[in-house]
């Protein structure tokens, strides 16, 4: 079993983790969070949950028939990737109306302040707020509702996703002490590896995102292997050489960057990579990187192609996973309702 998930508190150790379908994956959404659930998938015998949070997407506007198209699609990466239907159970979360229902509480548990600090809230909404949706605003709180309802205990994630988990902690804590229960684990976030934040490969400050206008900031897991050397040829860069330490990173944000990347994608620690590629060049780091990143990703996106040839099959896995959720969260929901007072829950 994961380090992690051993050092969990009186509840049983279950992981949760979800991704939006609101673009393609990017390498990032794949070092820093899909990679990382077939680690825990494997690492056993907890439950691993993963999740298509197709409501979440929609706190943003999406095109009904590219989401349709973007959840199936990610349903297939995660497969691709490793997830194993047998082992994991994998679904798209508006199939399960729990997470939705237990949000109503959530929402009135968690607090405006909390919603209104979110760094993500505050990026995404912009100068214009108030033309933002509520969604947007409640976006946490689904997020908690989403692990809660399954009494996950860890979440692996990407280090954006820091600041939500922590709210996530908050929701469960002062509802444990509204209502005198301890019946939500206070969860712990799972944010490891050389990779845990992915940068833009146009912009060192900027995370690589789905949702960047420029496709040239990302990897996407479906590029060929031509896109993938050509974005790293293109990625921006300083003019140094690599240091042999990592503390020679310090300030060059698209070295470090790109160092990561390499790390997360070898397994290998950033200290092991820079003692083999330490004194060489960008040019001829580059195309060391393009090698490595086309022949980690290319299986991924050839399988995921092959798999959308079946979207029956898809579905059919996204309904029984719907179904094997519902089993844990109907319980849950069950008994918070009890808690909170509603007659005949
Ligand atoms: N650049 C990144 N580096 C490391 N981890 C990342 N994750 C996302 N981007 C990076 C992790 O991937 C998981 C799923 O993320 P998400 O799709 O739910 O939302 P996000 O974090 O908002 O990802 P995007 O790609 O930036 O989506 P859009 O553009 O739609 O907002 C999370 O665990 C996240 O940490």
């Amino acid at each position: 079993m994961n380090e992690a998930v051993q050092t969990s508190s009186t509840f049983t150790p279950r992981v949760f983790s979800g991704i939006q379908p609101s673009g393609g994956l990017t390498l990032g959404n794949y070092l820093g969070a899909m990679k990382r659930f077939v680690d825990m998938q494997e690492a056993g015998p907890h439950e691993t949950v993963f999740c298509m949070v197709d409501l979440h997407a929609i706190t943003v506007w999406q095109d009904p028939a590219k989401l349709q198209r973007a959840t199936r699609e990610l349903c297939a990466g995660f497969i691709a990737a490793g997830i194993d239907p047998k082992k994991s159970i994998l679904f798209n979360q508006s199939a399960v109306a729990e997470h939705t229902q237990l949000a109503w509480i959530f929402n009135c548990v968690a607090r405006m302040g909390w919603m209104q600090r979110m760094t993500q809230w505050k990026d995404k909404a912009g100068k214009n707020q108030q033309n933002a949706s509520l969604g947007l605003l409640a976006y946490p709180a689904l997020m908690a509702a989403d692990i809660l309802v399954y009494h996950a205990t860890h979440v692996p994630v990407g280090e954006d996703q820091k600041q939500h988990l922590e709210l996530t902690r908050d929701v469960a804590i002062k509802f444990n002490h509204d209502y005198d229960v301890d019946f939500f684990p206070v969860t712990e976030p799972v944010i490891e590896g050389a990779a845990t934040r992915v940068m833009s490969l146009r912009d060192g400050s900027k995370k690589m995102s789905k949702s960047d206008p420029s496709d040239a900031s990302r990897i996407n897991m479906t590029d060929d292997a031509d896109t993938i050397a050509k974005k790293i040829r293109k990625a921006k860069t300083d003019p140094e050489g690599l240091p042999s330490e990592a503390k020679g990173l310090e300030d060059r944000p698209e070295a470090r960057n790109l160092v990561n990347i390499y790390a997360g994608l070898s397994e290998q620690s950033v200290e092991q990579v820079l003692a083999d590629v330490g004194g060489k060049q960008f040019s001829e780091f580059k195309p060391m990187l393009s090698e490595l990143a086309v022949e980690k990703l290319a299986p991924i996106s050839t399988e995921m192609a092959r798999l959308m040839q079946d979207q029956a099959e898809i579905d059919k896995i996204l309904a029984l996973g719907a179904g094997q959720a519902r089993e844990i969260a109907a319980p849950i929901l069950k008994k918070t309702y009890e808690i909170v007072g509603m007659v005949g829950a």
